[in-house]
C-alpha cells in the first residue's frame, strides 16, 4: 500500500490533474464527505487528508510515503525529507507588506529595528538576517493582515497570490522574498522499501509537470 499525504483546499484540487496523469482517480470529494482516508482507483494508493503544516511531519515519520506540501511549510518545517519535484502547483510568492504610510526602504536604510508579524518565522529570520536588517519578530497563527493595523507590527510576512487580501486591507507589497511552490516530499525508508511502485509514481508526477510546463 502507498498512502499520499494531501492537505484539503488549493493543494488537494491542484493535484488531482497530476494524479489523473499517474493513472489515478480519488474515489471521494473531501469537501463532501468526512473521511480522512479516501481509496483511489488503484488498491495500492489511497490518500490521507491532514492539515497543510502536518504534511511534512507524516511524511517524515512515516505515516505517509509521500506528501504534497508548499515551499512555505516545508522551509518552516526544516530538513529530514527528500525533496525530489516541483510539482509547480498552487504558486504564489512570499513577501514582506507594509502599510502605505510606513516608509519600509528608509528604515531598512537608517538599520531602525522593525516588529516583523508572521507565521512564517524561519522564513522571515533567515531572510532579514541575509540582509542584515533587525528585526522584532511576532509569531502569528493567521490574520497576519491585522498586525500593522492596530499597531501590533511595522510589516508582515506572508504569501501573496492575487495581492486582493492585501489591498482589501489596505496593505502594500514591499518586498518579494521568494517564490513559493508546492513539492512532493518522499519518506527515505520508504523510497528504499517499495522503491519501484513509488519510483513508477513519482515519475509519472514528474512527466505531467513537464508536459504542463
Ligand atoms: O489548514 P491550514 O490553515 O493549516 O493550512 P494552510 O492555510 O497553509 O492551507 P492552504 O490550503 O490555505 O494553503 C496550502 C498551501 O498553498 C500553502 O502552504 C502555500 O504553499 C499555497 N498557497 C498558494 C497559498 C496561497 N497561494 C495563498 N494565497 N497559501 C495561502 N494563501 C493565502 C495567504 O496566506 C493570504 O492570506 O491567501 C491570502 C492571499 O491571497 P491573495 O490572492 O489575496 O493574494
Ligand atoms: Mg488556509
Amino acid at each position: 500500500m502507498i498512502t499520499l499525504a494531501l492537505s484539503k483546499g488549493r493543494i488537494f484540487e491542484d493535484s488531482l490533474p497530476l494524479l489523473a496523469a499517474a493513472g489515478i482517480e480519488v474515489l471521494e470529494d473531501p469537501e463532501k464527505s468526512r473521511k480522512l482516508i479516501i481509496g483511489t482507483t488503484r488498491p495500492d494508493v489511497r490518500v490521507v487528508l491532514v492539515r497543510a503544516s502536518d504534511v511534512p511531519t507524516y511524511v517524515q515519520h512515516g505515516g505517509a510515503d509521500l506528501g504534497v506540501a508548499g515551499l512555505d511549510v516545508l522551509l518552516e518545517h526544516g530538513d529530514g525529507l527528500y525533496r525530489p519535484l516541483d510539482l509547480r502547483i498552487a504558486r504564489c510568492r512570499m513577501s514582506v507588506a507594509t502599510r502605505a504610510d510606513f516608509d519600509y526602504a528608509h528604515a531598512v536604510r537608517q538599520g531602525a529595528r522593525i516588529r516583523v508579524a508572521t507565521k512564517y518565522t524561519q522564513i522571515a529570520r533567515q531572510h532579514f538576517a541575509a540582509k542584515g536588517v533587525h528585526v522584532d519578530l511576532i509569531k502569528l497563527y493567521g490574520s497576519m493582515e491585522l498586525a500593522p493595523l492596530t499597531g501590533l507590527a511595522d510589516a508582515i510576512v506572508d504569501l501573496v497570490s492575487t495581492g486582493s487580501t492585501l489591498k482589501a486591507n489596505q496593505l502594500v507589497e514591499v518586498e518579494k522574498i521568494m517564490d513559493i511552490s508546492s513539492r512532493l516530499v518522499v519518506n527515505p525508508a520508504a523510497l528504499k522499501l517499495k522503491r519501484a511502485p513509488l519510483r513508477a509514481l513519482i515519475d509519472a508526477f514528474e512527466q505531467a509537470v513537464e508536459s504542463r510546463a
